[in-house]
């Protein structure tokens, strides 16, 4: 609770010892006023995007989700939300930890190739879900997937939870607000250059999976007003939302 700044967005913090998942949990509070942020020290049912499980041992990273819930935004633009978190979610861990990251859309922090953090954005009610695991103390035999990296691998200062959380809140708050304001246009506000600055999939040829459709290859040029990443490949310029996405890989 003394992560709360009083008067900010963030109304109300609860830290779990264990559950399924932190956005499963939120989902069924959709109906609150937005500014809830749940933490778990353990999950046991961590989601990733499409049925794909998140999975850490107790204790090594940061499981959290928050429920926003930005009514007078066009919902076409709640694209951008997962989008802001991680521009929010990497500004937090450079900061608080000197580790470079950068990423790749639409929700994966990397350091170099290695996945660092992934952001889950779902849909409840009238509000969204916004989920961030972030590997934070874990040793190269607890990974859970070879292409996994932690703040620990990766050599930062520190690998102190509560900082990186309260950072990564005051992130999330000031993005959001600033996004807000801006009626949810990414350009006015200034989270379109930020994404693009911090983005590696950008300017690269990537290979788009797409469930039930032919995968897409082209080059990848930007990001739309919706926060879909756009590709240009043999017929012409193309949008995918995160949403459809199976997979982004380098062609
Ligand atoms: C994601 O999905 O990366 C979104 C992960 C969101 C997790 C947070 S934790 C708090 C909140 N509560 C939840 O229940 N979820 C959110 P996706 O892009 O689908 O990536 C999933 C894939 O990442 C898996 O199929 C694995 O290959 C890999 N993976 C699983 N656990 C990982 C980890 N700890 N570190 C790196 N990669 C991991």
């Amino acid at each position: 609770r003394a992560l709360l700044v009083p008067g900010g967005l963030w109304r109300e913090l609860d830290v779990l010892p264990e559950t399924g998942s932190t956005n499963a949990d939120l989902a069924n509070r959709a109906d609150e006023a937005e500014g809830l942020v749940l933490v778990a020290e353990s999950q046991v049912a961590g989601r990733g995007r499409l049925d794909r499980r998140w999975t850490a041992p107790p204790r090594s990273g940061l499981a959290v989700s928050m429920t926003l819930a930005p009514n007078e935004v066009p919902v076409a633009r709640w694209g951008w939300l997962p989008l802001l978190a991680g521009v929010a979610a990497a500004s937090a861990v450079s900061r608080f930890t000197g580790v470079e990251v950068r990423l790749k859309w639409p929700n994966d922090l990397l350091v170099g190739e290695r996945k660092l953090a992934g952001i889950l954005a779902e849909r409840a009610g009238s509000s969204v879900v916004l989920g961030i695991g972030l590997n934070v103390s874990l040793h190269e035999e607890e990974l859970p997937v070879p292409t996994a990296t932690s703040l620990l691998l990766a050599g930062a200062e520190s690998t102190d939870r509560d900082p990186i959380l309260r950072a990564l809140l005051r992130e999330v708050e000031e993005w959001y607000t600033r996004w807000r304001l801006a009626g949810g246009d990414a350009q006015a506000c200034g989270l379109a250059t930020a994404y693009t600055d911090a983005c590696a999939t950008i300017g690269r040829r990537v290979r788009v999976e797409l469930p039930a459709k032919p995968t897409l290859e082209g080059t990848a040029t930007g990001i739309d007003d919706e926060g879909r990443l756009l590709v240009a490949g043999p017929e012409g310029q193309v949008a995918v939302g995160a949403g459809d996405v199976v997979h982004v890989r380098p062609a």
